[in-house]
């Protein structure tokens, strides 16, 4: 086999020869799938975008035609390539030409804004991307102007829709590149990072370890030639990607439908017009739906399932899905960085309603420490640690960060705090990362407190989490200012903005402060800041 890509950490040798031995990694990449269901099912419809559909011939063809034109513009094996797209159809056609390629997209998500695109840019030396002509009122392509002017690196722009001087994507649908695509050993593509530091990180997945991920979950959440799916979360995403997500739904057969927007009522109208059968939801938009009375409007009866996961469910909302809905609730705790948990159908409803579930793989290893890193009683809380057929064992291009996020002996270091029950279910009990979990976006507290730092009149800066009805948690930035400067908490906050990152980043809340509360050792006192907040009002409806 090549050497790996530069920057990223393959498996050692015998945990690769263990996952191939034992059926896990198959030698297929991402690709295949595609081609096997245009092969065995030309006609069957895989995307429904609007009033747009792609059946899993047209997408294999569109694929393949991208793929060319995309070569044509150099774009080579290995070359990383931006993708950043609202939840259109294109973005399976361009996920798969890249995957065809060899060339491994970098995930963006539509909120991020010039800092963090051009972060990851700069940082994976990013040779194209594709992106929308606009997303909502922000224009695409101004943004990329500015990233281009700072990284020239970046030398081809797709845009779908008005390209201006860029290519436009239908000109590059030349005629269908032919092959198989890439060893299954390669890295795919880089997927974000939640992350806990000052700048993101990238997480490098291989087709091997990413398409077992894909197959198991579409086969414990009973995913066939029928499943109808709503992907709502963003497509970048990893859990609407692959836990079994549309990458699962393509992989079983199956037909995956585009909701633009997320607004509950628009969903039911999707989920009552395709007759959806399962969804991917946050708890944030689980909330809403239950909600939103525009349901009695429309006819849900289609749904089988309902999947929320990326942030902490209350109970209560959990035992609301199944009675409002009439359908079953999947609890669902995943990372981008690999591991994911699923409640399943044969647990019962004891499990569904009060845990997250249990991992994919018999081979998913699970350990639970204290701040020793001793592994603690079985059933106590702990530090959730981790290593298995689809967890990475480091992020790209950060060879001081993963000396930190993994252990010595290759466990990722997930900065949750969990206990798992002798069934092997895990609850998650809270997080030691220093992360703001907003409404499933999650936000390292580091880089907003850099950001804020920058300001002339900040002193000093601690982002924190408070409660939110409805997201579960959003950000609150406690600040002290440098005498006799003076700012506002607006002017913090257009600071921030006027920087480039994405919306949901911004503070929700600036609240300034005399003094930052310290530890004994000296550090700010998060803990401290935290709670100042009165816990959460329970949500009634
Ligand atoms: C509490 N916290 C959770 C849950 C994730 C499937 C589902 C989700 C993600 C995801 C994903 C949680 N209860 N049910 O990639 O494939 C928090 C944890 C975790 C972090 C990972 C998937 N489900 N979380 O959310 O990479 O803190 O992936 O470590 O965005 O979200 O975030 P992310």
């Amino acid at each position: 086999n090549a050497a790996p890509l530069d920057g990223c950490v393959a498996w050692p040798d015998e945990f690769a020869a263990r996952y191939r031995e034992r059926g896990y990694w198959i030698g297929e990449n991402l690709y295949a799938g595609l081609a096997r269901g245009a092969r065995e099912h030309p006609e069957r419809t895989a995307v429904i975008c609007g009033e747009r559909r792609w059946s899993y011939a047209q997408l294999d063809r569109d694929a393949r035609r991208f793929a060319a034109g995309l070569r044509r513009i150099g774009v080579a094996p290995r070359d990383r390539v931006l993708l950043q797209l609202p939840n259109i159809g294109e973005y399976y056609v361009a996920c798969h030409a890249l995957f065809l390629l060899g060339a491994l997209p970098v995930f963006a998500l539509p909120a991020h804004r010039r800092a963090e695109i051009g972060y990851f840019v700069g940082h994976a030396d990013v040779r194209a991307c594709v992106i929308a002509d606009r997303d909502g009122g922000f224009d695409c392509r101004a943004m990329i102007r500015e990233v281009r002017a700072e990284h020239p690196g970046l030398r081809e722009v797709v845009v779908i829709g008005e390209a201006e001087e860029f290519h436009a994507f239908h000109a590059l649908l030349d005629e269908p590149l032919q092959g198989d695509g890439p060893d299954a050993a390669e890295f795919a593509f880089l997927q974000l990072s939640g992350g806990s530091t000052g700048v993101p990180k990238l997480i490098p997945r291989t087709h091997d370890d990413y398409l077992y991920s894909v197959r198991e979950s579409a086969r414990i959440c009973g995913l066939d030639g029928e499943t109808v799916y709503l992907c709502v979360l963003p497509a970048a995403h990893n859990f609407p990607m692959s836990s079994p997500g549309a990458l699962g739904v393509f992989h079983a057969g199956g037909c995956v439908v585009l909701a633009r927007q997320g607004d509950a009522e628009s969903c039911f109208a999707l989920i009552q017009r395709e007759r959806v059968t399962l969804a991917a939801l946050v708890p944030a938009l689980a909330l809403a739906w239950l909600e939103s009375r525009a349901r009695a409007r429309y006819d849900l009866g289609s749904l089988r399932c309902i999947q929320i996961g990326g942030a902490h469910l209350a109970g209560d909302v959990a035992r609301r899905v199944p009675a409002v809905f009439g359908c079953r609730l999947q609890q669902v705790f995943g990372m981008a960085e690999g591991l994911v948990n699923y409640t399943r159908d044969e647990d019962g409803e004891e499990f569904a309603l009060g845990t997250q579930g249990r991992p994919i793989s018999d081979d998913d290893e699970i350990r639970i420490v204290d701040d020793d890193d001793v592994v603690v009683a079985p059933g106590e809380i702990g530090h959730l640690l981790t290593r298995g057929p689809y967890t990475i064992r480091g992020y790209y291009r950060a060879d001081a960060h993963n000396a930190r996020a993994f252990t010595a002996d290759g466990f990722y270091r997930t900065g949750d705090r969990v206990r798992r029950l002798a069934s092997g279910h895990l609850i998650v009990e809270g997080r030691a990362k220093d992360q703001v979990n907003r409404g499933g976006e999650k936000i390292a507290a580091e880089e907003i407190e850099g950001y804020l730092l920058a300001h002339p009149a900040v002193f000093d800066a601690a982002l924190v989490a408070m409660p939110d009805r409805f997201l579960g948690e959003k950000s609150c930035a406690f600040v002290t200012l440098r005498e006799p400067a003076q700012a506002t908490p607006r002017e913090l906050a257009q600071f921030l903005r006027e920087r480039g990152i994405a919306a949901y980043k911004i503070p929700d809340r600036v609240e300034f402060l005399a003094e930052l509360p310290r530890t004994a050792v000296g550090k700010i006192d998060k803990k401290a800041l935290r709670a100042r907040f009165a816990p959460p009002a329970v949500a009634s409806f």
